[in-house]
């Protein structure tokens, strides 16, 4: 019984390490495969890529609530990795979702109470018109709580 037992757990093993060798081969190939092609246009580097954060506040005081810009709005630009600090300065929770121009939410951050802050960081792949809405309960049908940020081509 003993003996059965160890082969098994022998052969298990053996399994599993093939496996994760398998997976393993697999995702180095698909994380070479961006890098060939940026490669692609002779010897020029990678656009740099940009970080910074973008500080917001929030007015829920009317009857549509808002984010606006602490300070002045960025010139956003494809590649840039944006961190949204928002600073919930309002009377309700509020959270933030960015949107892409094709509908794919970038990031979803989750409400704070007011005085509190979220940080959401998102990465900008695509040029075009992006959404920054908050879900919580019916902030973004009935108070129109959504701001638009046009992203411009790297
Ligand atoms: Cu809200």
């Amino acid at each position: 019984m003993h003996t059965r037992t160890t082969t098994m757990t022998s052969t298990r093993t053996t399994s599993t390490r093939r496996t994760i060798s398998r997976a393993a081969r697999t995702l180095l190939v698909v994380l070479a495969l961006p890098l060939a092609a940026c490669g692609g246009d002779g010897d020029a580097a990678p656009a740099p890529v940009r970080s910074y954060e973008v500080p917001l506040h929030i007015d829920d005081s009317g009857d549509e609530y808002r984010y606006l810009v602490t300070g002045s709005v960025p010139d956003f630009t494809v590649g840039d990795e944006v961190t949204f600090v928002v600073d919930n300065t309002g009377t309700l929770n509020h959270d933030l979702r960015v949107v892409g121009p094709d509908g794919t939410t970038l990031g979803t951050a989750a409400a704070v109470a007011p005085g509190d802050v979220l940080e959401l960081t998102v990465l900008f792949e695509q040029a075009g018109i992006h959404q920054l809405n908050c879900v919580v309960d019916d902030h973004l049908l009935a108070h129109g709580m959504q701001e638009f940020i046009d992203v411009a081509p790297a």
